[in-house]
């Protein structure tokens, strides 16, 4: 699998790191390709290689119509596990320079850490017209764990980015909102909106694992409720519970190199008409009278990291009074609504959580609400309605416990139903 890939044009000084984790290590291979147009090289280039401990090992190289400009190391060892570092020096000047670090696992019955990534398409309705609707998607593994936390960028190229452009950068998030369907579940993505006209869109992909980056090697086996067969799991769901055992998967990188996607006339809008994603994770929380409301923050063209130009919030006795969303008579939250600490409603940069306090004597005692929100961006595209929320106001400090009970035993009885009917 490959660890590292860079390239650099016009230059004859490279640097760069890789890190080799506990999964990996058996056949390291340093590979580098040198272009010079149809020259040779005049003079030896040195390469080298530093250890996690900083032990440097130099070797020489003399790119050659021989050797196709390709210089390959594979290391007889395995490789220590750490940071790993490389210098490439040479007076000359050259076209192009390209660096590939690649390993296999460490031991025969140990699955590496893995990543593959794609443009994924579909289509989507803009006003009247269909248009072409693409998302970078990446997806990080150990065997079939899923790894959460781990920082993903993909690199889209667009057609008429030159060599000297680099490719856009999209974080892709695995927060269950937007373009990610499960939180949780070691698939990262993002919707991407950045079309640079019509052509040739291809991906790359960038995982990098840290001490917060989790491998989620599923339920703790005495504790978990048997899932019920076929149920779907969806929007805004996670697949961590507290019956999860999660582990640390220290240090690592990945890259992976996705596919491409060629882009035709009449599939890409003109204009914005981009809206924000619809809100899948709108939660209120009361502990004991203090009422919190979260969601993760959409962005100007669905999950974008822009911000959208206002976030309309508003909440009712009777769920089906929002379907009206734009009735007059719903109430709706405003910053005089919050209890302050400097917070207000003011949109922020997408895929951020939202964390608001809001003032409780706005609901009466034992009383139940529902929640839904809108979110706009500057050319009045609006997402669609979110995810309902519940609230139930006063300071009980049951609520949740209460509500929690009743989930496990509904959860129990159709489990009970489904088994007691197959
Ligand atoms: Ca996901
Ligand atoms: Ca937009």
């Amino acid at each position: 699998m490959t660890l590292y890939q860079n390239n650099w044009a016009n230059t004859g000084k490279i640097s760069g790191a890789f890190d080799v984790d506990e999964s990996i290590g058996k056949n390291l291979t340093f590979r580098l390709e040198v272009t010079k147009g149809n020259q040779e090289c005049q003079k030896d280039m040195i390469i080298s290689l530093i250890e996690p401990n900083l032990n440097r090992t130099d070797y020489k190289f003399r790119c050659s119509k021989a050797n196709y400009g390709t210089y390959v190391n594979q290391l007889k060892d395995v490789a220590t596990a750490g940071r790993w570092q490389f210098l490439i020096t040479s007076t000359e000047s050259f076209e192009s320079l390209s660096v590939r670090v690649t390993s296999r696992s460490r031991n025969m019955n140990d699955d590496p850490i893995q990543t593959k990534c794609w443009i994924k398409t579909g289509e989507q309705q803009l006003g009247a017209d269909v248009y072409l609707k693409l998302s970078a998607v990446a997806e990080v593994k150990k065997g079939n764990m899923p790894v959460i936390g781990a920082r993903v960028r993909a690199y889209i190229t667009r057609p008429g980015d030159s060599g000297s452009t680099p490719p856009l950068e999209m974080e892709l998030s695995d927060n269950g909102s937007g373009a990610d369907v499960i939180k949780n579940d070691g698939i990262y993505s993002r919707i991407f909106t950045k079309y640079q006209g019509t052509g040739r869109y291809s991906v790359k992909c960038e995982v990098i694992g840290s001490n917060e980056t989790q491998i989620n090697e599923g339920f703790i086996v005495s504790r978990a409720l048997p899932e019920k067969p076929g149920a779907p799991i969806c929007c805004g769901s996670n697949a961590v519970t507290a019956n999860s055992k999660l582990t640390s998967s220290g240090n690592f990188t990945r890259q992976s190199v996705g596919g491409s996607f060629q882009a035709k006339q009449g599939d890409i809008p003109s204009g914005d008409k981009y809206p924000p994603s619809r809100v899948t994770d709108l939660k209120l929380v009361n502990s004991c009278g203090r009422i919190n409301i979260t969601f993760t923050s959409p962005g100007d063209d669905y999950d974008s990291p822009d911000k959208v130009k206002q976030y309309i919030i508003k909440y009712s006795q009777n769920a089906t009074n929002l379907v009206n969303f734009d009735s007059a008579l719903l109430p709706e939250l405003s910053d005089d609504d919050l209890i302050h600490n400097g917070t207000t409603l003011n949109p922020v940069v997408g895929g951020q959580l939202v964390n608001l306090e809001l003032n409780s004597t706005l609901f009466e005692n034992g009383i139940v609400y529902s929640f839904g929100m809108i979110a706009s961006d500057e050319s009045n595209n609006r997402s669609p309605i979110s995810v309902i929320a519940k609230l139930v106001g006063g300071n009980n400090c049951n609520n949740g416990s209460d509500y929690m009970t009743a989930s496990i035993l509904v959860l129990i009885l159709s489990t009970i139903l489904s088994f007691t009917f197959q």
